[in-house]
């Protein structure tokens, strides 16, 4: 792609998510639930090429650049494929494409850009929506669940908020308790059992599908809280590029109750 066709990708892309609400509702069909691809071009490539079809939805989990060989061809990609596929894809924001509000480490993809470009993707990519629901149970996000009182509290979070922190940065410890501060390695908020059950309950939600946490149990908290990944970039510290695919005609109570294949 020439600068040029960049700076329009960009600029469409920026009316698209302009347009977009923040909790994205799934309706209908299959939904194909995809963690974190971090510069796995590769990945996406497949996932579009095999699960992309009218029937389905495609919900990426965030964390789209840095720490792959191809980031600046990935995030490309998705948003090419989300202007053509408006309604069939969709592009969570993780704490990666936040980067126009809080600044980390490894960043090899924004720091390969200058400083134009620097500003237009993190312009861009600040308008991503932050969460998707299903009507059979499931609630999505990249990291952990904000201190909200009902769904539609996710068009109001704003962005560097503390609410934002929780759901784009946070990580869950897999034993009881609420809030357990914020962690001194990481800088990452934490987030027990209660917490998870306390928020679920006020949202009615079953299951929570998230990325983010590369130290977390795939599976925790009677089998409601799974964390899929979806890049080579992790090689070493997970095996495997995992998606998920939820049925959106049956209830999902648990993560036994959708399918998990590896792509
Ligand atoms: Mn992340």
């Amino acid at each position: 792609m020439t600068r040029k066709d960049i700076q329009e990708l960009l600029d469409e892309a920026e009316k698209r998510f302009a347009e977009e609400a923040k909790l994205i509702r799934l309706e209908s069909g299959e939904v194909i639930f995809v963690g974190d691809t971090h510069g796995d071009l590769e990945a996406t490539e497949e996932i579009i090429r095999k699960y992309l079809k009218p029937e389905n939805k495609l919900v990426f989990l965030g964390d789209y650049v840095d720490r792959g060989p191809a980031s600046l061809e990935n995030i490309n990609l998705l948003l090419q494929q989300k202007l053509k596929h408006p309604d069939g894809l969709f592009l969570l924001m993780g704490n990666h494409e936040g980067r126009a509000v809080m600044s980390f480490q490894p960043s090899d993809f924004w720091e390969g850009l200058d400083a134009r470009l620097r500003q237009r993707y993190g312009e861009v990519l600040s308008r991503l929506p932050l969460a998707a629901s299903t009507p059979n149970g499931v609630f999505a996000v990249h990291g952990a669940l904000p201190d909200i009182s009902v769904l539609e509290d996710v068009e109001r979070i704003e962005l560097g908020s503390a609410e934002w922190h929780q759901m784009i940065w946070g990580d869950w410890q897999d034993r009881d308790g609420e809030d357990l501060g914020i962690d001194p390695c990481t800088g990452r908020p934490q987030f027990g059992r209660d917490w998870f059950e306390r928020i679920m309950s006020r949202l009615g939600k079953n299951v929570l599908i998230r990325s983010h946490q590369l130290d977390a149990p795939s599976v925790m908290y009677d089998r409601r809280c799974l964390t899929i990944f979806t890049s080579s970039a992790y090689t070493g510290y997970v095996p495997e590029r995992t998606i998920a695919l939820v049925d959106l005609r049956t209830e999902v109570k648990n993560v036994d109750d959708m399918r998990i294949e590896i792509v």
